[in-house]
């Protein structure tokens, strides 16, 4: 086989949460008065929680103490949480679920690179608690996508070296980040579309086809 490892990114990947995000971001904005599209929105994918506020009061004409920031960053993590428990193992597809146990019978080892501090909760609502070899997110990280830590870090927790491990991405941060770190990747959506990634896929099967 091409590859031993495989480090899934999850929002945009395994399951899709942006429009939650959205959701959450956009009550946020609103409260304080700050202009917020679902195109802005597009900008946030794969980025961390901070810097998605930094990108959303970029049009604020306000400017906002760091303790104000944290308050404001709560208060979507709140509304986007109470939204993510309406998840269930139905939010997981049948060809993620099929792919993600036929890579694993394959013997690759599985793991999580995720800049969301909320994988764990995520994992569990999707009924993927428990199935990776190593979780890799936004609670082990001190820097977000598109710097390479949270892919090496998962590497490490796997105990392969970044070359025998592809990463699978939907955002371009995400992309850059692989490359940063010496990864191959495949990229879904956006991540297809940029050209940097080593396999651009259609589908998440396709992963079938790279792997094994
Ligand atoms: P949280 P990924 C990313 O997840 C999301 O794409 C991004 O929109 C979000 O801001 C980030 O997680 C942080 O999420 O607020 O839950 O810590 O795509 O890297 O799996
Ligand atoms: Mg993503």
């Amino acid at each position: 086989m091409k590859y031993q490892g495989v480090i899934f990114d999850l929002d945009g990947v395994l399951c899709f949460t942006d429009k939650y995000h959205y959701k959450a971001w956009k009550a946020v904005a609103d409260e304080i008065g700050v202009y917020f599209d679902e195109q802005i929105n597009n900008r946030l994918r794969g980025v961390s929680r901070m810097d998605s506020l930094d990108i959303i009061l970029e049009r604020s004409t306000k400017s906002y103490s760091a303790e104000e920031k944290m308050q404001l960053a709560e208060k979507k993590n709140d509304l986007y949480r109470a939204l993510l428990a309406d998840m269930t193992p139905a939010d997981l597809s049948d060809e993620v679920r099929d792919t993600l146990n036929a890579l694993k019978k394959a013997g690759l080892k599985l793991a999580i690179g995720s800049s969301s501090k909320n994988t764990k909760f995520i994992l569990e609502r999707i009924g993927l608690n428990g199935f990776f070899d190593a979780i890799s997110d936004g609670t082990n990280i001190s820097r977000s996508k598109p710097d390479p830590q949270v892919f090496t870090m998962a590497a490490e927790f796997i105990a392969l070296p970044p070359t025998a491990c592809l990463v699978v991405e939907d955002a371009e941060a995400g992309i850059k980040a692989a490359i940063g770190g010496g990864f191959d990747s495949a990229g879904l959506g956006e991540a297809a579309a940029c050209g940097k990634a080593t396999y651009a896929m259609h589908s998440f099967k396709d992963l079938l086809g790279i792997c094994l």
